[in-house]
């Protein structure tokens, strides 16, 4: 044996020999006594590693928060290391709360946060505890899950909902949590959205402000399940994933690299999902059983549940114009509660050119579209920062921020306004103004006259639907080499060559027009079919070359559109058919807009009757449930768009006059 490693003087080496010596005698005397068996091997996984986190700059709790019926949410909290009187920001979500405090190994608590949901910088900068939680029945939390659970009342007859899950779980942190401030504020973004918006209904007296970002708020009307009762089928894998186990598991599958493939050929929604075994499912049964505004839409309504209660905590919504999920939220959150905040000091509302939560990744650009600065960074570090902060840090002061800070899209810059809509500071005024629809793809702010063809036709063909976006049409994802958050912003010239899309334009514009808040369509349309979907987009013409991004040129953006299905053109709540071939009005709302069409470019209105696969087809012939059309209830249909003086049809813009 080579002892040249070991202690080096001798009176060691020889203990060392005579310890040696001692083993091997003992080792020999082990084997002679006993029987010879298998060596044992024993696991190397401790049954619980602790890890070593001395050179973190965070502290770790992982905790199990008591409810009021006795079901513990798990619950993440992350404290600064030297932490005194540090505010708290809790998240409440139903997308794992360990994921998303683990987005990278890291010792420092920047990096770990960076992802979905986290502001980083503003939480790291101004040292809060985050604290993230699974909601009951999800992930690490026990009890069971309901799709963005409604208010205790009609339809949630149990003691227990979002208000008070949050009401407990901030008493239990302002008890429990040592480094802090005793004060806690709550932000998320879709559905921490709207768990964020349902703290508002009897916080506790810790809770100090509210941010709901991109909140989901009605899902019939304009979020994610339905846009004026089309079904936004695209979604199906995630109500699969969300609600086929509590955890990750779950997979939705798919044997087309097209969605638009998968759609057609499944032909309904409801055989789709019951190819998949979605009936299952308790969400998909109560979507397909609800395909009107019923009072299962009504009742959990959030806008109109928080209408009805007391203002008691500011709050800060934040809104994307290029939302492709939940569009319509933040927006009505603010019309039901700014009449109640008499002061002035509790609502607020940030408007950004973002799709769905890009506030908190880079806002420089969407798509083609560039915004000369990064308008996310500025949101967080000149209006979410020193908003929380006023509410949150001790002797903080006042945030210089107003009311509503809105950016405006065309001229790239930030306005601070007292309302919305309101277009500009000062010296202006919203006047609405019809711009018409006229023969020959024209659109004009004069009536059109008479002697003019009256409609122009085209034919919606079930077969062969209006693609939403160039094919193949990815599913919804998220990774980097998906671009479905950026599909508003997609260029709709495609669109605008097909037979059976519509297409009026402008004048070149010789001075700018400016539209703040939400563009109503009134259209006058006609159907040879039963039942008919009618698809408006406000849209921005590029002029054909542009000098400073040449890729610009021609360009057709979307800046404000949706779909309404035909048959709840008398009443949301009871669809009905629709009388075929006779001229009827459309009337709805756009999503908000605060835009600028710059001299050069053109105003454009495109009308059609598909937009597949993100919204389900309309049959076109009228049956009671279009989650269970059959193959023979699809039928082409002949479509007529009125332009007549006493049949006109137009966009009535929220045009800003006098800034
Ligand atoms: N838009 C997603 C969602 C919110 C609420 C319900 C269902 C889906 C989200 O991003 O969370």
């Amino acid at each position: 044996m080579d002892l040249s490693h070991f202690p080096a003087s001798r009176s060691a080496a020889r203990f060392l020999i005579a310890a040696l010596l001692t083993a091997a005698a003992l080792g020999a005397h082990a084997q002679s006594q006993t029987p010879l068996t298998q060596p044992s091997l024993t696991g190397e996984i401790p049954a619980h590693l602790e890890p070593t986190t001395g050179a973190f700059d965070y502290l770790r709790r992982d905790v199990m928060i008591a409810m009021r019926d006795g079901v513990r949410l798990h619950t993440v909290i992350l404290v600064p290391k030297g932490a005194k009187n540090a505010p708290m920001l809790l998240t409440r979500t139903p997308y794992d709360a360990d994921a998303q405090t683990r987005h990278q190994e890291s010792s420092q608590l920047g990096p770990t946060l960076e992802g979905y949901d986290n502001p980083t910088d503003v939480v790291v900068a101004d040292g809060y505890i985050r604290v993230v939680q699974d909601v009951r029945g999800k992930y690490g939390s026990e009890g069971d899950y309901v799709m963005t659970r409604p208010l205790r009342g009609p339809l949630n007859p149990t003691p227990v909902d979002h208000s008070t899950d949050t009401y407990d779980t901030v008493d239990w942190l302002v008890r429990n949590v040592p480094e802090t401030n005793g004060k806690v504020g709550i932000l998320g973004i879709s559905y921490d959205g709207f768990t964020s918006a349902m703290a508002l209904v009897h916080p506790h007296p810790a809770l100090k402000v509210a941010v709901p970002m991109n909140p989901m708020v009605d899902g019939w009307m304009g979020d994610d399940w339905f846009h004026y009762g089309a079904f936004r089928e695209q979604n199906m894998p995630y109500i699969y994933q969300q609600e086929a186990a509590r955890g990750s598991g779950a997979k939705w599958w798919t044997g087309h690299l097209d969605d638009y493939d998968e759609f057609m050929d499944a032909v309904s929604a409801g055989a789709l999902g019951h190819s998949h075994g979605l009936e299952q499912v308790g969400f998909w049964r109560k979507l397909v059983e609800h395909p009107a505004y019923d009072e299962f839409w009504q009742e959990q309504a959030l806008d109109k549940l928080l209408a009805k209660e007391p203002l008691k905590i500011p709050l800060m919504l934040v809104h994307s114009f290029w939302d492709q999920e939940d569009i319509y939220g933040a927006p009505a959150i603010y019309q039901a509660l700014k009449p109640k905040d008499t002061a002035g000091d509790k609502v607020f509302l940030v408007l950004g050119p973002w799709h769905h939560a890009q506030e908190i990744g880079q806002g420089e650009s969407l798509g083609d579209l560039k915004f000369s600065s990064d308008t996310a960074l500025f949101f967080r570090e000149h209006i979410l920062r020193p908003f929380l902060a006023q509410y949150l840090k001790d002797g903080a002061p006042k945030a210089d921020i107003a009311p509503v800070m809105a950016f405006e899209t065309g001229t790239n810059r930030w306005q601070r306004l007292a309302s919305w809509p309101a277009g500009c500071a000062a010296n202006c005024s919203l006047a609405p103004t019809p711009v018409y629809l006229a023969s020959a793809g024209r659109l004009t702010f004069s009536k059109p006259e008479s002697g003019e063809p009256e409609f122009d036709t085209y034919v919606s063909d079930p077969a062969k639907p209006v693609p939403f976006r160039a094919r193949p049409i990815q599913a919804i994802g998220y990774d980097p080499n998906h671009t479905w958050s950026r599909w508003l912003v997609d260029d709709q010239r495609e669109a605008s060559g097909r037979e059976d899309v519509l297409v009026f334009t402008s004048e070149v514009l010789d001075a700018p027009i400016k539209i703040s808040g939400q563009p109503i369509a009134n259209l006058v349309a006609a159907t040879s079919g039963t039942d008919s979907d009618w698809v408006v987009k406000l849209i921005d013409r590029y002029p054909d070359q542009v000098a400073a991004q040449a890729e610009m040129g021609g360009y057709q953006l979307m800046v404000a559109a949706d779909i309404f299905r035909g048959r709840y053109r008398e009443s949301l709540q009871r669809p009905k058919a629709i009388t075929p071939n006779q001229p009827l009005l459309y009337r709805f709302q756009l999503p908000n807009a605060n835009h600028v069409f710059l001299t050069g470019h053109r105003i454009m209105v495109q009308v059609q009757s598909s937009w597949f696969p993100l919204y389900d087809r309309n049959p076109q012939t009228f049956v009671p449930n279009i989650f269970w059309a059959k193959p023979g209830d699809y039928q082409k249909a002949t479509e007529r768009v009125y332009h007549s003086p006493p049949q006109a049809s137009f966009v009535e813009l929220p045009l800003v006059k006098g800034e």
